[in-house]
C-alpha cells in the first residue's frame, strides 16, 4: 500500500475514490458501481477474507465492516472500547459511558496525536533521554529521566486533559479535523515533578515570557526538519505548581501512547499544551511560535463571528483555559429503563478549566425544569468532580437527560456553542437518551402539568 499521508477514516470522508484506490488498487474512474474488478476485487476479497458475491452492488467509498471491525489499523491494542476517529495520525475517543471511573484508566484514556509515535516510546527503554531546558535561563540544564525523579520532589495528581477539539462533530457548518464526539475527556492520576520546580532549577530569567515544548514524534510526512506539535505555555501557567513535568500515568511508565517516558501535564487547557514525548523546554522572550502555536490552530476568533464566517488569522488568539463542561458517564444513551420502576441515577463528571464546578444540575424535560445533582468536591485542584442525581421517569415514552454544570464564576454549559472555524470549545450540555417502553396512552400525565401550573416543584 502507498505510503498514506492522511488516515483512512480521514480520507474515506474526504476523498473516497481517491480511499478505494489507494486501499485497493487502480479503480476506473468512471464507473464507480461494479467497481471491484481483476485486481481490485481479489485485494478487496483477501481484506474482508471471503469473496464478495454482490460486489457490483457494494458502493465505492464503503469501508467495508469487516476492515473497520477487524483490521490492526481501526483497533488498537490495549484500547478496547475506544472508538477510532483517524488511524494516521492515530486518534480515538472514549464512548461516554466507558468514562465512568473517576479516575480514568489508562486503557480508556482518549489518545491525540499530530504526528507519529517515536521509536523510544514503542520501545518503552528511556536509556538515551534526555530532558534540555535552555533559553531564558541563567543555568541550561540537562537532565535525565533518574535526575528528575531524585533531584525533585514528584507529586501526584488527578488533572482532567480535554482535546481543545472535543466535540467538534457538534458544529455547523462542519469544521475540518477530527470529529471528536463528547469523548476527548480523561481524569488520570499523574505522577510528576512540577514544571515550575524545574524552571526554577534552571533560574527563568527577567524577560522570559513563554516556554516553548518540543517533544520527540516524527512528523506524518517523515521529514526530520518538521514538528508536528510545538507548543508552550505563558510563564504563569508553567509556574501554576499543578503544571507537571510527568513521567508516570496511573501509577506506571507512562505508556507509549500517551507520552513515554515524560510529557507535560497543563490541566485544563486545551490537550495540545500537554507535550508528549517531551525533550526540549525552550524559554523564551516571546509567545512560543512552534508548530501548530499559530494562523487557526488552537486558536479562535478573538470576537463572536457568524457561522461560516471566513476569520482572517490575524484576528485569532490562543485558547487558553477549557470552559465549564460535564458529561453523563452513566446511563448509557439509549438506555431503556422498565415501566415499573422508572427511578433512575444518572451521574457522571464535571470540570471547568482553571476553575472548579460550583453546581450541577440535570433535565428530563428538555430543560423546562432542572434538578440539582450532588456534586463532589474536586480530590485536588483540577481534577473532575463526580456528580449524581436520582430522577423518577413520570412514564412511558422517549426522554433525554441534559447536564449543565455551572463554574465557580457563574459560567454555565449553553446548549448550543458559539461556531468558531476550527469546532473548538465545544461545552454545549451532553444529552442521553432514555426510552421507558410500555403498551397504552402516554401518563406524563396531567398531575404532572397539575402540579406545575400550582407553582411547581422545582
Ligand atoms: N508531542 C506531542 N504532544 C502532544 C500531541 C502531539 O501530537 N505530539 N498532541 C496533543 C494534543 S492535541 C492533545 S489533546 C493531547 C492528548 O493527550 P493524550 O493522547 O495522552 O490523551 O496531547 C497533546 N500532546
Ligand atoms: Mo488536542
Amino acid at each position: 500500500m502507498a505510503r498514506r499521508e492522511r488516515g483512512i477514516c480521514e480520507l474515506y470522508q474526504s476523498d473516497p475514490e481517491r480511499a478505494d484506490r489507494l486501499v485497493f488498487g487502480r479503480l476506473p474512474e468512471a464507473d464507480r458501481r461494479g467497481f471491484l474488478k481483476g485486481a481490485g476485487l481479489a485485494a478487496m476479497g483477501a481484506i474482508v477474507g471471503g469473496a464478495i458475491p454482490f460486489h457490483r452492488d457494494m458502493p465505492a467509498g464503503l469501508i467495508p465492516a469487516a476492515l473497520a471491525e477487524e483490521k490492526e489499523a481501526f483497533r488498537i491494542e490495549g484500547k478496547e472500547g475506544l472508538v477510532v476517529l483517524n488511524d494516521r495520525p492515530l486518534n480515538a475517543e472514549t464512548p461516554a459511558h466507558l468514562l465512568d471511573d473517576a479516575i480514568t484508566p489508562a486503557d480508556r484514556h482518549f489518545v491525540r496525536n499530530n504526528g507519529l509515535v517515536p521509536e523510544m516510546a514503542t520501545k518503552g527503554d528511556a536509556a538515551g533521554w534526555k530532558l534540555t531546558v535552555d533559553g531564558e535561563v541563567d543555568r541550561p540544564l540537562t537532565l535525565t529521566l533518574d535526575d528528575l525523579k531524585t533531584k525533585f520532589r514528584p507529586v501526584n495528581l488527578a488533572l482532567q486533559l480535554e482535546c481543545g477539539g472535543n466535540g467538534r462533530a457538534g458544529f455547523n457548518p462542519p469544521a475540518s479535523g477530527n470529529q471528536w464526539t463528547v469523548g476527548a475527556v480523561g481524569n488520570a492520576v499523574w505522577t510528576g515533578v512540577p514544571l515550575r520546580d524545574v524552571l526554577n532549577a534552571a533560574g527563568v530569567k527577567e524577560n522570559a515570557v513563554y516556554t516553548g515544548h518540543y517533544g520527540m514524534d516524527p512528523h506524518l510526512s517523515g521529514d526530520p526538519q518538521k514538528d508536528p506539535l510545538s507548543r508552550g505555555l505563558p510563564i504563569w501557567k508553567a509556574m501554576d505548581p499543578h503544571t507537571l513535568v510527568a513521567f508516570e500515568m496511573n501509577g506506571q511508565p507512562i505508556p507509549a501512547l500517551h507520552g513515554f517516558p515524560v510529557r507535560i501535564v497543563a490541566p485544563g487547557w486545551a490537550g495540545s499544551t500537554s507535550q508528549k514525548w517531551l525533550e526540549r523546554i525552550w524559554v523564551r522572550d516571546q509567545v512560543h511560535d512552534g508548530a501548530k502555536m499559530t494562523g487557526k490552530s488552537y486558536r479562535v476568533p478573538a470576537y463572536p463571528v457568524e457561522p461560516g464566517a471566513n476569520v482572517p488569522d490575524e484576528d485569532f488568539v490562543i485558547i487558553q483555559s477549557m470552559p465549564v463542561k460535564s458529561v453523563i458517564t452513566w446511563p448509557k444513551s439509549g438506555f431503556e429503563v422498565p415501566a415499573d420502576n422508572r427511578m433512575i441515577e444518572v451521574r457522571g463528571h464535571a470540570w471547568a478549566g482553571d476553575r472548579a464546578v460550583r453546581q450541577m444540575h440535570i433535565s428530563y424535560d428538555f430543560g423546562a425544569n432542572w434538578v440539582e445533582a450532588e456534586l463532589a468536591p474536586p480530590v485536588n485542584p483540577y481534577a473532575w468532580q463526580q456528580w449524581r442525581a436520582r430522577v423518577e421517569l413520570p412514564g412511558r415514552g422517549y426522554y433525554e437527560v441534559w447536564a449543565r454544570a455551572t463554574d465557580d464564576a457563574g459560567a454555565m454549559q449553553p446548549f448550543a456553542v458559539a461556531w468558531n472555524p476550527r469546532g473548538y470549545l465545544n461545552n454545549a450540555m451532553h444529552r442521553v437518551a432514555i426510552r421507558v417502553p410500555g403498551l397504552g396512552q402516554p401518563q406524563v400525565a396531567e398531575t404532572e402539568k397539575e402540579a406545575k401550573s400550582q407553582g411547581g416543584k422545582e
